[in-house]
């Protein structure tokens, strides 16, 4: 593997120490405009903890990922909501922070709940930009104006409606197709979307569905020039993915088993992958993710930016991140229409015919929040202040 350059400057700092006077956090439920369906379950609602930081005037808006269930992760709404209000919210409230940085050491104590912890940086994050004036890309180092996208696209009921769905998105312009799979719900179903879709970027995910026992089956993926199948096995395993990589010529990327720069640099050295998404939730928010992409730079893996079925809160800060030199392969970033019928933000995200999104150029997130709708839309909230 190449090593390539690190750039950047990053400026994480605020433009001065922030004592954050209150933290809030609410609940916003929404309803996909089409259930989402994975191999471990199907999203048809999202109950979505937004967090809210407020010091001196200025705010900052974060999102948390964590889902009803422990499904993709073993984090939930109820435990996020836990450990939020006893732990890391008093930690933080009335203690001088000055950088997003200094939110990761804080909350370093506290193991796990990444999801949570992510919800507070991305709200500093927001808030620490923008009293710079500076959008988040520019601070973290962005280098690009655009994003490419792709789109994830569910198990649907039948492969001629899948197929239906994969040719209207190629319409729309998205640069790469991303099926989810499952045994049962694979190698035919890929065959007839890549007759259907012959040229274009194709990848699979299939949310650990499978063990070392398919490894036969699985090759049979390596026919369809796939450009990787995403998390095949276990998500807490690199060893079982290493022996697959080897055993395949497709790509395998890594999802749900990356919690951390550490574990990107070991899946790298150990062969477990040759690609890694990167959803800020899962690692615990900028600092790690950050560290994700600077490890796979230097090991010239190539990153893309996961999905979590984001309101426009948690786009804005996907779009961000993509903007990093390394994220050279299409997100999992879509527009907002294709998840909700009127996104939390007031101006919705769009795919371009090119199959690129804007990167907002405003303070911080560069999104202006909806608030009547929010409110709306709002089903519980909880505030805290400091002492
Ligand atoms: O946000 O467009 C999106 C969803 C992308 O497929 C997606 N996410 O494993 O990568 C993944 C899944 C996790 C969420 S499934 C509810
Ligand atoms: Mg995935």
């Amino acid at each position: 593997m190449s090593s390539a350059a690190l750039p950047l400057t990053r400026t994480l700092t605020a433009a001065a120490p922030v004592r954050l006077s209150s933290i809030e956090v609410r609940l916003v439920s929404l309803t996909l405009v089409r259930p989402f369906e994975t191999s471990f379950g199907r999203t048809d609602t999202r109950t979505v903890p937004l967090v809210r930081m407020v010091a001196d005037g200025v705010e900052g808006w974060g999102e948390i990922v964590a889902d009803q269930e422990p499904l993709y992760s073993e984090e939930t709404l109820g435990t996020a909501q836990h450990v939020l209000a006893d732990c890391f919210i008093p930690a933080l409230l009335g203690r001088p922070l000055s950088s997003v940085e200094d939110v990761a050491a804080t909350l370093r104590r506290f193991k796990g709940h990444r999801m949570a912890k992510a919800g507070l940086e991305l709200a500093f994050m927001d808030l620490a930009a923008r009293s710079r004036g500076l959008s988040i890309s520019q601070a973290i180092g962005g280098t690009r104006d655009r994003v490419p996208v792709g789109v994830s696209l569910g198990i649907e009921k039948t492969i001629d409606a899948l197929v239906e769905q994969v040719l209207a998105h190629v319409a729309q312009g998205y640069q790469r197709i991303k099926l989810k799979i499952k045994p049962g719900w694979d190698l035919e179903v890929v065959r007839a979307v890549r007759e259907a879709y012959p040229q274009g970027l194709l990848s699979v995910d299939a949310n650990t569905a499978y063990t070392l026992a398919h490894t036969e089956h699985l090759r049979q993926l390596d026919a369809f020039d796939l450009l990787m199948i995403e998390q095949p096995l276990a998500h807490d395993d690199m060893v079982d993915h290493a022996a697959l990589q080897r055993a395949l010529r497709t790509d395998i990327c890594l999802d749900e088993s990356i919690l951390h720069a550490r574990g990107a640099a070991h899946a790298l050295a150990l062969g477990s992958c040759r690609l890694i998404n990167i959803k800020i939730g899962r690692v615990g928010g900028y600092t790690e993710a950050l560290g994700v992409h600077d490890v796979c730079q230097t090991h010239g893996a190539p990153v893309w930016c996961g999905g979590m079925l984001e309101c426009g809160i948690g786009r804005a800060h996907n779009v961000a991140l993509a903007s990093l030199p390394n994220f050279s392969l299409p997100g999992d970033i879509s527009a907002s229409k294709r998840y909700w019928a009127r996104d939390v933000i007031t101006t919705p995200f769009e795919v371009a015919p090119d199959g690129t999104v804007a990167v907002p150029t405003g303070p911080g997130t560069g999104v202006e929040i909806d608030h009547a709708f929010l409110d709306e839309i709002t089903v519980g909230r909880r505030a805290f202040t400091a002492p």
